[in-house]
């Protein structure tokens, strides 16, 4: 949202980040001292002492804690300390004696920092017993009585905020939730009436810079009593043994920063109280806190509040996701009948998009696309084709993840703003590279509230060589028009595409493998084939050349002794045998076509045309045919395939030929990544209703009296073309002649049929 100030010279984002935990400043109302254990000896003490202890801070410096403290109090910090764990000892209320007589009670609390030294810090006691009816347990238990009257998140939100605000009694008590991208959104807000509302605003990231939020991670909750009061100096800066500023992380009087208490006096804030909401080891939120006037709370309420915003917390964090249980639900239903629909379709990518519920209803998106291989199935309102191929080129070049989502495609990826109408929102889960499944949301213009103008979230303010960062003066409503998202996907929808992709992957895979086991069977049958056509052209045959040698014998040896009815029946004995032989020649010559066999090569067509013609030329003289063809291309094939191809064809038109003379044309057209061959005759021609069986094996239209032959010359032809991917049919009328068809593609057999079924191999390659 920001637009990023650039100025000559200047690091705006070092400035942001600038380190505050070393500032060596703490709030004027406390006395901070720094130990060196074992012995307690006073290494560095907030500037303030005299005002509030009435002691020079060079009087106590290097002096032990026990020359200010009597030595029943130190025993009981000594015994404390020596327990591993320092919530046991804090708060520790203690007694110094000031001028004269008088005795000042505080809070005492112990920290050790990150470099080891042992940090005492003393808040003026308010009161000299801890608050007796504020037991941690009893304040829980009220508010999360009434969560269990409630199963709403935003109702959650606000129980919070009403309760923190009933124990604390600030003036405005806000549940400050972020967003992704830094910037924060206050979601609830309980208040005194006069004051106006901030509920619903958002502001911008540069408000708690980093450091600020890192902070927060290890000391959850920060007090600012009197935003207006001046830090005190810890004396000296540099620590005498480590000689650099202390480490004051987890520090509860550390100053703020300047900027920050120059952003309260600019939102009219006296006091704050920040708890941190954490979840997942991650920020997610604030309780914050403002008081128009100073306002000091007790080290054991903060404490409270501390634990009960986290109770609460935890107990809603669970349910932010479950919010929309309902939906959860109706979505799984959605899911697993998708699931069924896919495995209930020979393309699971029909069982997305041709029932109801579709794709669509998965994530509640106008648009779907289901990208596999080269095809894109889509439903609904999307881009254009061409605009989705140029997307799927940058999903592949950018995604890596299981899942990429944004409500706002426009932003990461410019072109997408040209179809904004239907796109503003992406979805994507890619199945494998290059393969995609796609949900689309169309753009959604909003309005969002900001407590200020975001892009003036902050000056940059020079003076005296002195650069330094200052935040906006005005936190007035300023409304800002966001064009080119859609609604945001949610939780739940992105859960259930991230389902559907499991769904998906266990589909395709076991299609891969059922192809496997359809190739499989069929290279099983084929060796079968093959094993039959060596049975019959080997064991056959004897037999056969047998009963044939036996007949013709008994036709020679008994020639007198049989009449005519005998010789008739030797015939058709003869007749049958010569049947037998060709049909198993045939058989045999199917077999041999095969795919493992072929020998692909750049093959003139014509070359093999005339080697079929030479073949014929018998039956071709014999009919009077004339032959005539187009240029014919060079293919990628096997020749002698081929060959065999064009002599079964012509053989064919010559054998169904009519009365007429016959003309045979061979014909050749390029379409766009096939040829496509035809062979047309001028003959009897066939009903278009038998045009799919006679490439059957073995099936014949006619009866062998009419027209010879076993009916496998055109099965055969189907073979071949099958083998080399093409395709091959018949367009005929009955008396009209037949026309022949058949396709080879251009880049031989490599080159896969654009089918959806068989452009899934490319999955795994
Ligand atoms: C800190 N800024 C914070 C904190 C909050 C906000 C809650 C933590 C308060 C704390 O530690 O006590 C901001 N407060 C808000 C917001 C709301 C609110 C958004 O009530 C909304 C209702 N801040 C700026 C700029 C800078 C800046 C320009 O706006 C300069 C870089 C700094 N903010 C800044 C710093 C801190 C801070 C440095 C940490 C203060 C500290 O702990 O030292």
């Amino acid at each position: 949202m920001e637009t990023e100030l650039q100025l000559p010279g200047i690091n705006i984002a070092s400035l942001k980040e600038a380190p505050i935990h070393t500032s060596s400043q703490i709030q004027s109302h406390g006395v901070l001292l720094v130990l060196e254990e074992p012995e307690l000896r006073i290494l560095q003490v907030s500037s303030n002492t005299w005002n509030i202890l009435g002691i020079y801070p060079e009087n106590i410096l290097q002096t032990k804690l026990e020359d200010l403290l009597d030595s029943f109090q130190i025993e009981r910090i000594k015994t404390g300390l020596a327990e591993g764990n320092l919530d046991f000892v804090n708060p520790t209320k203690i007694w110094v004696r000031t001028k004269g007589d008088n005795y000042v009670v505080f809070d005492a609390v112990f920290h050790r920092n990150a470099e080891g030294f042992l940090i005492l810090e003393l808040e003026p006691a308010i009161s000299q017993e801890s608050i007796p009816f504020l037991s941690f347990y009893h304040l829980a238990r009220a508010s999360i009585n009434q969560l269990g009257t409630t199963a709403n998140f935003q109702e959650f939100c606000q129980i919070i905020v009403e309760e923190v605000r009933k124990v604390t009694g600030f003036d405005r008590v806000m549940l400050y939730k972020f967003d992704h991208d830094g910037h924060g959104c206050v979601v609830a807000e309980e208040k005194i009436p006069g004051l106006e509302s901030y509920l619903g605003l958002h502001y911008p990231e540069s408000d708690i810079p980093k450091p600020a939020r890192k902070l927060f991670i290890s000391n959850s909750i920060r007090l600012i009593p009197d935003a207006s009061a001046q830090p005190v100096q810890i004396f000296p800066v540099n620590n005498p043994i480590s000689e650099r500023p202390i480490d004051l992380t987890n520090s509860i009087l550390r100053s703020a920063a300047a900027c920050h208490l120059e952003y309260l006096h600019n939102m009219d804030v006296g006091a704050s109280l920040t708890i941190s909401l954490i979840k997942d080891q991650k920020l997610w939120g604030l309780i914050a806190c403002h008081h128009q006037t100073p306002k000091y709370v007790a080290y054991e309420l903060r404490k409270a509040c501390e634990f009960l915003g986290r109770v609460i917390f935890s107990e809603i964090a669970g349910r932010e996701e479950t919010a929309d249980y309902g939906y959860r639900i109706s979505l799984s239903h959605i899911q697993s009948t998708l699931i069924d629909f896919m495995s209930q379709e020979e393309n699971f990518v029909d069982g997305l998009v041709k029932n109801q519920p579709n794709l669509l209803d998965l994530t509640s998106a106008q648009g779907a696309a289901v990208c596999f291989g080269e095809q894109c199935t889509v439903i609904g309102e999307t881009p254009k084709e061409e605009d989705l191929l140029y997307l799927l080129q940058w999903l592949t070049n950018n995604v890596k993840e299981e899942v990429f989502y944004t409500d706002s495609l426009p932003s990461i990826y410019p072109d997408a703003e040209r179809f904004k109408n239907v796109a503003s929102g992406l979805l994507a889960i890619p199945i494998s590279k290059h393969n995609y499944v796609l949900w689309f949301r169309p753009e959604v213009i909003q309005t969002v509230n900001w407590g200020g103008n975001p892009n003036r979230a902050f000056e940059v303010s020079q003076s005296d060589g002195n650069v330094r960062l200052c935040p906006r003066k005005s936190f007035e409503l300023w409304k800002e028009t966001v064009r080119l998202t859609s609604l945001p996907w949610q939780y739940v929808e992105i859960n259930a595409a991230l389902e559907l992709r499991k769904a998906i992957i266990n589909i395709v895979l076991r299609q891969a493998e059922e192809l496997a086991q359809l190739a499989q069977d069929l290279e099983r049958s084929n060796a079968e084939l093959k094993k039959f056509a060596y049975v019959a052209s080997h064991d056959l045959q004897e037999p056969l050349n047998q009963v044939a040698n036996y007949v013709q014998l008994l036709e020679m040896r008994y020639e007198e002794k049989l009449d005519a009815d005998a010789k008739e029946f030797i015939n058709f004995a003869v007749e049958g045998v010569s049947l037998m032989q060709t049909l198993i020649d045939d058989v045999l010559a199917y077999s041999k076509v095969d795919m493992q066999a072929i020998a692909f090569q750049l093959t003139g067509v014509e070359t093999a045309l005339n080697r079929a013609l030479s073949n014929l030329r018998g039956r071709i003289a014999e009919s009077g045919a004339l032959i005539t063809h187009d240029t014919l291309p060079t293919v990628m094939a096997d020749g002698t395939q081929l060959m065999q191809l064009f002599q079964n064809l012509i053989a064919n038109a010559i054998k169904f030929r009519s009365d007429k003379p016959l003309k045979i044309h061979v014909g050749a057209e390029r379409l766009e990544d096939e040829w496509l061959f035809s062979v047309r005759d001028n003959g009897i021609g066939l009903d278009p209703r038998f045009s799919d069986r006679i490439f059957v094996i073995f099936q014949r239209l006619h009866t062998r009296d009419e027209y010879p032959g076993t009916g496998m010359g055109l099965a055969i032809c189907k073979k071949i073309i099958e083998c080399h991917r093409g395709r091959i049919w018949v367009e005929s009328q009955l008396g009209e002649g037949a026309a022949f068809y058949f396709t080879i593609p251009v880049g031989g057999r490599e080159r896969e049929r654009r089918n959806g079924r068989k452009t899934q191999n490319h999955l795994f390659g």
